[in-house]
């Protein structure tokens, strides 16, 4: 039944106790539902391109698709990568000498793709055109060209079980972009159309599991959780347990962040592998190390680290769009021959692509 708006005012002023109660629950929903909205305004704008993080700004990038999801993300790097080898050139072609391929080096390694590879470019540039006048786009070409050979790798699929659930387990460095990444790759995995269950490990913050839980409801995943200070075996345990007898097809397990250097902690992994294969025997099926892109050559360091200590078997590499120095994953996969299997390109649920490797040489330096 409509009621009048005339009734409605005569039972507010009859009843003003109630009218005050339910005032006040209204004011606590809505004040719940403000802070919901404003989370999520924040992570949608970020999925439209319009980044809500440190760095938003002109330079955010415009989001286009798988492909050009890649290479917006980049566009800090390319900006600053390509504006410096630009300026290497003065009108008409460029004699190559040692001081022109002394500034080409620096520029390369200016961008974070190591000496290696940094190296490898000068050489050829100068073997090939030494002493000659060259113009901007045969450089490019070939700097392009071993870029790629460098980005070269087997396979970016992750690994799935034979049969039965397909379990993931995530580890990095705290604040590294695991637990965004988790949602992500859950979001992927959903819209594929596979069951998704996520185990809470990180016990340690406060607002770990509330943040993995806010990401589960988003997509409309399962998720196993337990209090704070619970031990994260636990966690891994009720998870792998859950995931094999409810049939789920993908499993993946968060962890607290750490240093490779602290044992007890490595050894805090170890266990729940131990725990996770004891429910499926050939699990961990993947072990993702995530790295912050932003972290540089510290990166690198944390991929020495983990990848012996926690057995990681790929990498995801978030956080591509937040520094001009995106170059940091050839030195990754040169030196680790871990494949990266996907690249994190911003705080949106969407802002995640497998890595490829076309993508990423179009996304770091223009053909002309
Ligand atoms: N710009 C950008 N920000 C990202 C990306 N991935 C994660 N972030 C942000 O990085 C911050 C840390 O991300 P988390 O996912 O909480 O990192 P974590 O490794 O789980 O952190 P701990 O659990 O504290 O160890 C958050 O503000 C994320 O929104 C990315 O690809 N790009
Ligand atoms: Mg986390």
């Amino acid at each position: 039944m409509r009621r009048r708006p005339i009734y409605c005012m005569c039972s507010m002023l009859l009843q003003p106790r109630r009218w005050s109660w339910s005032l006040d629950l209204s004011g606590q929903i809505q004040r719940k539902h403000a802070r919901l909205m404003a989370f999520w305004n924040k992570k949608d704008k970020s999925d439209d391109g319009q980044q809500s993080g440190p760095e938003a700004g002109e330079d955010a990038p415009a989001k286009k698709g798988f492909f050009g999801g890649i290479k917006a993300a980049l566009s800090k790097t390319n900006k600053a990568l390509n504006t410096d080898i630009r300026d290497l050139w003065k009108s008409g072609g460029q004699l190559v000498d040692d001081d022109f391929l002394k500034r080409l080096y620096a520029s390369l390694i200016k961008s974070d793709i190591g000496t290696e590879v940094a190296g490898q470019i000068r050489d050829r540039i100068g073997n090939d055109f030494r002493a000659r006048k060259v113009e901007y786009s045969e450089v490019v070409g070939l700097i392009r060209e071993e870029i790629r050979a460098a980005l070269k790798q087997e396979s970016n699929a992750i690994n799935q079980a034979a049969e039965g659930p397909t379990f993931i387990l995530v580890v990095g460095v705290n604040g590294s972009g695991k637990t965004t990444s988790i949602g992500k790759l859950a979001n992927r995995f959903t819209k594929e159309g596979k069951r998704v269950l996520l185990g809470a490990g990180d016990t340690f913050r406060a607002a770990a599991v509330e943040q993995l839980t806010i990401w589960s409801e988003r997509i409309g995943c399962e998720i196993v959780t337990a209090k704070q200070g619970a031990d994260p075996g636990t966690v891994a345990f009720q998870a792998s347990k859950r995931a094999v007898d409810e049939n789920f097809d993908v499993c993946i397990l968060d962890t607290a962040g750490r240093l490779q250097t602290q044992s007890n902690l490595m050894q805090e992994l170890e266990k729940i592998r131990r725990v996770i294969s004891k429910h499926i025997p050939d699990a961990p099926h993947e072990v993702l190390l995530v790295l912050d892109a932003t972290a540089g050559q510290n990166a690198i360091s944390q991929a020495r680290g983990f990848s012996d200590a926690a057995g990681c078997s790929g990498i995801v590499l978030a956080k591509i769009d937040g520094s001009a120095r995106g170059g940091v994953i050839v030195p990754i996969l040169n030196q680790f021959k871990l494949p990266v299997k996907f690249v994190g390109l911003g705080e949106g649920i969407e802002d995640f692509a497998p890595f490829d490797a076309d993508a990423f040489v179009d996304g770091l330096l223009d053909e002309e």
